[in-house]
């Protein structure tokens, strides 16, 4: 999970109140005020719904992935395998990719953590999903480029 912290410095600078009118003893004293606020935002990750397998999906520029299961996903172990092909569909392997799995009604209960797609041989991007309940269950997916994330994607499911 992406956690964005902000941190917004609002700074009173000195107030200097320069009037030239009346006595000195009258004049206001200089002021000096700071405030440093933290401001914590949710996560705010824009998680864009991949739409069901086997279609073909943009992740980047030039790139499109394609997703499916070992099988039709069940209580226990299915596999998340994930393609990636480029403009002229080749099967490519440009980024790193990580995958979260877990059930939205159920945040934090079943959470995977955050763990990386192994490649085999043909390029595929595999990803272990163990699933523990019925329900509806849903992976995280990030592409990362020069570990910059180009695409965050939401894969959903239902057991
Ligand atoms: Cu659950």
């Amino acid at each position: 999970m992406i956690r964005r912290y902000a941190i917004l410095i609002l700074a009173v600078p000195a107030l200097s109140a320069a009037l030239s009118a009346g006595p000195l003893l009258l004049r206001p004293t200089i002021t000096e005020t700071a405030q440093v606020q933290v401001v914590v935002f949710p996560d705010e990750t824009a998680w864009t719904l991949v739409p069901g397998p086997n279609k073909k999906y943009p992740i980047a520029a030039n790139y499109y992935l394609k997703y499916s299961f070992s099988e039709k996903p069940r209580m226990g172990l299915v596999i998340l395998k994930i393609q990636v092909f480029d403009q002229y569909n080749d099967q490519v392997v440009p980024f790193k990719a990580t995958g979260r799995s877990g059930m939205p009604s159920m945040r934090g209960a079943h959470d995977s953590g955050e763990v990386e797609f192994k490649l085999n041989k043909k390029n595929d991007y595999l990803l272990p999903i163990n699933v523990v309940m019925p329900g509806d269950w849903e992976i995280r997916v990030t592409f990362r480029l020069n570990d910059q994330a180009v695409f965050h994607g939401s894969i959903r499911f239902n057991v």
